[in-house]
């Protein structure tokens, strides 16, 4: 975190010099540094952006860009009113650039902050109907953007192949001292390796397409309005080419969760079915119409995939010394494993009934 002296001046490299200029710390993402910054009479997002993680910001930046140009078009084809509070809004430095690099080597962006609004870290089956729909429309929005595919900020994201590999090296270099302590679930991961990598066996068979997702649909992405509409979908980072079952299950392993991300309370965390109706219902609502058979089918095995992911991806972090997310406490990645591998365990426990839900919702649109 940086001192609000020079927080302020890297503000002013987007907007005007303003003495009351006031910035705080917003949010609770894992990756990058968000504030809030109130500055005359406007307010803003002030970010930097972990380059450690995303490497090519000019790039990112761009991705970012055709994503809301592309958005603002759709809204404005459709004369819906308040656009600025339906897509982010991304401010050019003086100098005409989308990002803006300090003298420390940090790079920095800056959006309009979307006033009035707020994001849920828990919701109801009503509210995940609205987000279903959400990010639905936003996969069938994005689905003509013109241009060509957009630049892969991670590469190999979401390839469960590839965050297999980065696991097994953790596991052979053994940085931190804690494989000993976790072998038990070590084995627990190896032995669903196999049914986790069906998604890149069907993708190079022909059989499950790419096509531009968000890739971070956490429940606390979607902006609501004080009546709890939906007002947009926001951390554009990761929006690039991805298996649709990607998007739907990390939905469900966040908002489907009935406990915490990082519950230490095990009996906390488990499958709400209801709410996974409600998501469904929502997003096929929206995406029925662009799914293909095999997409639809791999909807459910996608909210226990990226369950599985973010357990190997977090065990893998602790296994490294905790060097990509960001922690609270030495053994905060290891709680988190935990927690998503429990959550894990009663997807697979109620694996039926969620098939179901999504057979069912599907035969309606
Ligand atoms: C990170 O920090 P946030 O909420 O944007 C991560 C996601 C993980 C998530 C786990 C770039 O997202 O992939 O699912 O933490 N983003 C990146 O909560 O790795
Ligand atoms: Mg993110």
């Amino acid at each position: 975190m940086q001192n609000n002296d020079k927080l302020a001046e890297i503000l002013f490299q987007f907007v005007e010099k303003n003495d009351n200029t006031e910035i705080k710390p917003l949010g609770a993402g894992h990756i990058n540094d968000s504030y809030r910054a109130k500055s005359g009479d406007n307010e803003y997002v002030l970010q930097r952006i972990n380059h450690q993680i995303f490497k090519d910001v000019a790039q990112l930046q761009n991705n970012i860009m055709r994503v809301t140009d592309h958005l603002r078009r759709k809204l404005e084809e459709k004369n819906i009113s308040n656009i600025d509070r339906r897509v982010l809004n991304f401010l050019p430095t003086h100098d005409g650039k989308l990002y803006y690099k300090d003298t420390e080597g940090n790079y920095w962006r800056v959006m309009d902050f979307i006033s009035d609004s707020k994001s849920y870290e828990a919701i109801n089956p009503e509210l995940a109907y609205r987000a279903g729909l959400a990010f639905g429309d936003f996969q069938k929005e994005l689905a003509d953007l013109p241009n060509g595919p957009l630049f892969e900020t991670i590469p190999n994201f979401h390839n469960m192949e590839f965050r297999l590999e980065e696991f097994k090296e953790a596991v052979e270099k053994d940085a931190a001292g804690r494989v000993a302590k976790v072998s038990d679930l070590i084995k627990e991961i190896e032995a669903r390796a196999e049914e986790m990598t069906k998604p890149e066996r069907l993708h190079r068979e022909g059989l499950l397409p790419k096509r531009t997702n968000h890739c971070d649909t956490k429940v606390n992405n979607i902006l609501f309005d004080s009546n709890d509409q939906v007002l947009c979908v926001v951390d554009l980072d990761t929006v690039m080419p991805g298996y649709v079952l990607s998007d739907f299950g990390d939905f469900m392993r966040t908002g489907a969760n009935t406990g915490e991300e990082d519950d230490t309370n095990l009996d906390n965390v488990s499958i709400d079915l209801d709410i996974f109706e409600g998501y469904t219902k929502g997003y096929l609502e929206n995406a029925a119409s662009f799914l293909t058979d095999v997409e639809v089918d791999n909807l459910a095995f996608g909210a226990k995939l990226l369950t599985y992911m973010q357990t190997v991806r977090f065990l893998t972090d602790y296994l490294n010394g905790d060097t990509y997310y960001k922690t609270k406490h030495k053994e905060h990645n290891l709680e988190r494993t935990l927690a998503q591998f429990k959550l894990l365990t009663s997807m697979e426990d109620n694996f039926d009934k969620m098939q179901q839900i999504v057979s069912e919702a599907a035969a309606k649109n």
